[in-house]
């Protein structure tokens, strides 16, 4: 009987595995019966920009984190798609920094070329999943959003691809609740003007603090202070900056830090992370971790060693994001159509702790850039994905976190080539500190050409039109609302 497989989310990772199995079918294999269920309306996961914060418009959690005048925080040429590049996509090179829309157009543009928009139920919540020893399959509960219906379907694999950067990590700390400022999670944070003219205070010094500091300071925010709880971020900061150690409590406006110094603030943004949360699943199948590069008990970083019929995409802290999807759901796809055989519980036990272990001895950023390149090619050796220069990509990692180093507020100006065609990115038509406009037409209108005379340039920019599909996430909403009111 044909194997049935439940994709859980239709973000980056959930388009991964349904793309692999694609690309199976187009191979002449026999593809398994796929249902995706997402809860959004509309596909691209973390991609899709909500203006809600909270819950949905039927009573979800809202999964979305990214806020507006979001640009990517590492270069375009480390996301590729190894079977479809940006000049495929675009028609022509464009600058490293894409802002959200571009890189939602391009997550886009993969899955439109195909159909495989029939395996997915749009604004359908996955509720409850448990397996069953007796018939060997998983018992998969879905709410129907707009229906308000629940119904159960039984598969023998599940794929979680749900993201784990939505759910909030939000200490407390003493005085919050008599603060007479905003006091918000990254993960509601929306809109970086409503700061302007505000002394801000973040807590964290990873990806979220970097980038909603430098945003709030580029929409006008007064000043901004970054609190750190093991290490400041070191950056070479303009004057408006500061680092200081970890907050101890407010007191009225007066934010309180460990050293003893305090200052006066307007509003508090915690940029402390996200927890992985599986509120669907039952606890034998729980991945319990931090946001880490090898989550424990997972084989390749992918099957629950428990239960290898459960598998995770995309539960790894991230340098490699795109086609470190792409890679685990071709893994994924060829241990499930039987391409690959899975070793004992030990041995892939044992194979996963040493990759633990291993991460344990990463000290620093190239070394953690260096281990999440060497999984990639780990995963890739047995699969048809196509062979990319991973270690290649691993330099230009290196090459983004020099170039941060050397200028936080104007790394994204810089370009970089593609390992996928050679091309070297052409330098946007605006430094990144005055582009203000992150729409695609923005972004695109007027793109500078590819330096012809750079001797490194390798490209054969193609000519044709830019794609015109520029039906922005922030119609996802418009529809939610539009079939609500029409309900
Ligand atoms: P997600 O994109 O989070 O998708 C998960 C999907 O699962 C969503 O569509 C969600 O609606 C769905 N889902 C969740 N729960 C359920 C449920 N119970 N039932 C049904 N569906 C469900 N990466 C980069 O490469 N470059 C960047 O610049 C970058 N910037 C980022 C900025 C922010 C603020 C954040 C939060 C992340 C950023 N990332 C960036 C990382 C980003 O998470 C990945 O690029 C990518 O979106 C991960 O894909 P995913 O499919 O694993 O998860
Ligand atoms: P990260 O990268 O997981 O970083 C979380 C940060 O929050 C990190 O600096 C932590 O400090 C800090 N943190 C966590 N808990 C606390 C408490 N209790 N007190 C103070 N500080 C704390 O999450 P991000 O949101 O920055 O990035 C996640 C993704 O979103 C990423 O892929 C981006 O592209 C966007 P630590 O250093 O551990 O002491």
């Amino acid at each position: 009987m044909t194997k049935r497989i439940a994709i859980l989310g239709a973000g980056p990772s959930g388009l991964a595995q349904l793309r692999a199995f694609e690309a199976a079918g187009n191979a002449g294999a026999e593809v398994p019966d796929i249902v995706c269920y997402e809860k959004q309306s509309d596909l691209g996961g973390m991609w899709n920009y909500t203006w809600r914060t909270g819950l949905g418009a039927y009573g979800e959690p809202v999964h979305g984190s990214m806020y507006r005048y979001l640009w990517s925080n590492g270069p375009k040429e480390c996301l590729e798609f190894a079977d479809y590049s940006f000049e495929e996509h675009f028609g022509k090179p464009i600058a490293s920094y894409p802002p959200r829309a571009v890189l939602r157009d391009y997550i886009m543009g993969r899955v439109e070329k195909s159909d495989l928009r029939r395996c997915i139920q749009f604004s359908t919540e996955v509720q409850w999943v448990e397996y069953s020893e007796e018939t060997g399959k998983f018992s998969v509960t879905v709410r129907d959003l707009k229906a308000d219906e629940l119904s159960t379907e039984e598969f023998d694999y599940v794929i979680v691809a749900t993201g784990h950067f939505s759910t909030p990590n939000a200490p407390y700390f003493e005085g919050l609740e008599q603060f007479p400022g905003r006091v918000l999670h990254a993960h509601d944070f929306r809109d970086a003007c409503e700061f302007e003219g505000k002394d801000l205070l973040l807590i964290g010094s990873s990806y979220s603090a970097e980038d909603i500091g430098t945003q709030c300071h580029k929409y006008g925010a007064k000043s901004v202070t970054f609190s750190y709880r093991s290490a400041p971020m070191g950056y070479d900061w303009p004057s408006e900056f500061d680092e200081v150690p970890l907050l101890s409590h407010v007191d009225g406006r007066t934010a309180h830090f460990i050293d003893g110094t305090e200052r006066e603030i307007d509003a508090i943004i915690m940029c402390t992370g996200y927890q992985h949360y599986f509120s669907f699943l039952h606890d034998d199948l729980t991945l319990r971790t931090w946001n880490r590069l090898y989550p424990e008990n997972l084989y390749k970083g992918i099957f629950w060693i428990d239960n290898p019929k459960l598998m995770y995409l995309g539960m790894q802290d991230q340098y490699y994001t795109f086609n470190m999807f792409d890679a685990q759901a071709w893994y994924a796809r060829d241990v499930i159509m039987g391409d690959i055989a899975l070793p004992s519980t030990e041995e892939m036990t044992a194979d996963s702790q040493k990759w633990v272990e291993h991460e344990e001895t990463a000290k620093d950023p190239f070394a953690h850039i260096d281990f999440q390149a060497a999984y990639i090619r780990d995963l890739l050796g047995p699969t048809d994905y196509p062979e990319f220069d991973v270690e290649g990509m691993g330099e230009l990692f290196k090459q983004w976190k020099r170039d941060k180093q050397a200028d936080i507020l104007g790394y994204r100006n810089k370009s970089y080539r593609s390992t996928m065609t050679g091309t070297v990115a052409p330098p946007h038509h605006t430094p990144w500190m005055e582009a203000m406009d992150d729409s695609l037409e923005a972004f695109l209108a007027n793109e500078s050409a590819p330096d012809e005379s750079a001797p490194d340039v390798m490209g054969d920019a193609k000519t044709s039109a830019i794609k015109t599909d520029t039906a922005g996430a922030d119609a996802d909403d418009h529809s939610i609302e539009e079939e609500r009111e029409s309900a």
